[in-house]
């Protein structure tokens, strides 16, 4: 824990907890503030306070909007408590006279989670490491190009959502061609270091103390010196090829779905079919991408609790899932995938 400030007793803690969750969820930012200052003033430990209260909140603040009892806009409400909340906890952290060294804490490309890395960043920073917070959905080339002109001692990867893995890996890749190690994280690599380690990274950690552990033996931490031979399926770059022929032929399943033959979607429910027929064909690639079945199948039973949840149809799923299956029968693993999705979402 971060210097000798006080671990906050459990009872106090879960008085914490639950006085702050209530604030959120009476989207009353004053008291949300009030509590977490409260708590700092006795004492507690800022690192406990980011993870056990803050990002606790925002775990429950994303089942609750997972099964619908809280709108987009609440969680968005929450989200920015949880930022100005994170903000307060870290005000008074002054960076160590002799940082441990400098650390590029970066969203994969297309991974609007910022909030999870900017905690486990502040973790960070608590530990003495001097954070440079480049934020959400960097571009590979742009990571590539600051490693260039500042070759930090690691970089800190984050990636939520599994089928951001893809473009996780290429920032792999690019800083280990620059010569930076990379710590990798997030709930989209799993529970265990199975993937971080297939895709290339120095290192990987479940939760951001154990980042922070993992962290206080260096640096200088290893890079590898050849690419990671990661066991993609021959079947991803033509798939990849076809996603918009693909996109084309699922969506009019969906239409089909939805009001018959001839019938074309428009307004929002276009805008949402496409969204959804995205992600099922980014999580299938993501799932051949990575060589492992259940960031898809974990993907489809994900969905069928959100759409059941928000009382949507999810029989169309299975429709577009069936036709995916037969326009991919010249792609064996893709299609037995596919076909072991459908059983997912049966059984979910
Ligand atoms: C807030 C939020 C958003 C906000 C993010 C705003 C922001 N500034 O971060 C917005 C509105 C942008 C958003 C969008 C979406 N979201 Co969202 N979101 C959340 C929510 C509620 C909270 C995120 C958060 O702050 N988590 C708290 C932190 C602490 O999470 P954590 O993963 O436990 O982090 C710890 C470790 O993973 C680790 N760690 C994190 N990064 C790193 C990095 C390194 C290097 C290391 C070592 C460790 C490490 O340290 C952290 C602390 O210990 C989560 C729920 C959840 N369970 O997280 C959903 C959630 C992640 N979102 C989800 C979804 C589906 C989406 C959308 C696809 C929704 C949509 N249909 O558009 C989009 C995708 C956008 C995109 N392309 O990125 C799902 C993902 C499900 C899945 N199948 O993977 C979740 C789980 C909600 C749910 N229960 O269904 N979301």
């Amino acid at each position: 824990m971060s210097g000798s400030a006080a671990e906050p007793h459990a009872s106090g803690l879960d008085r914490t907890r639950d006085a702050y969750f209530e604030a959120v969820t009476a989207m009353d930012e004053a008291t949300a503030l009030d509590v977490v200052r409260r708590a700092l003033a006795r004492g507690d430990d800022p690192e406990t306070l980011l993870l056990e209260v803050v990002a606790w909140a925002q775990r429950r603040v994303g089942r609750l909007w997972q099964t619908d009892d809280w709108s987009v806009a609440r969680e968005h409400a929450a989200t920015y408590m949880g930022e100005r909340a994170t903000a307060l906890i870290t005000e008074h952290a002054t960076e160590a006279a002799t940082p441990r060294g400098v650390v590029v804490v970066v969203c994969a490309d297309g991974e609007w989670h910022s909030l999870p890395a900017r905690l486990m960043g502040e973790v960070l920073r608590l530990r003495g490491w001097r954070v440079r917070f480049l934020g959400a959905s960097v571009r590979t080339r742009h990571l590539a190009l600051h490693l260039q002109e500042y070759s930090p001692d690691i970089v800190a990867l984050s990636c939520s959502l599994p089928s951001r893995l893809i473009a996780a890996h290429g920032m792999i890749e690019a800083a280990r061609r620059t010569g930076v190690p990379v710590i990798v994280g997030g709930a989209g690599f799993g529970a265990d270091g199975t993937l971080a380690e297939r895709m290339g990274a120095s290192l990987w950690a479940a939760t951001a103390t154990e980042a922070a552990d993992l962290l206080e033996k260096g640096p200088p931490f290893p890079v590898r010196r050849a690419p990671a031979s990661l066991p993609f399926s021959d079947e991803y770059t033509p798939i990849l090829r076809r996603r918009k022929a693909l996109m084309g032929v699922c969506l009019r399943s969906a239409e089909e779905a939805h009001g018959g033959r001839g019938r074309v979607l428009e307004g929002p429910d276009l805008d949402r079919t496409v969204g959804e027929l995205a992600h099922i064909l980014d999580f299938l690639l993501a799932a051949l991408y990575v060589g492992d079945d259940r960031v898809f199948t974990r993907f489809l039973e994900w969905t069928r609790v959100v759409m059941e949840s928000h009382g949507a149809p999810w029989g169309h799923v299975v429709g577009v899932l069936v036709v995916l299956e037969s326009e991919l029968f010249d792609h064996p693993e893709a299609a037995g995938l596919v076909a072991r999705g459908r059983a997912a979402l049966r059984q979910g």
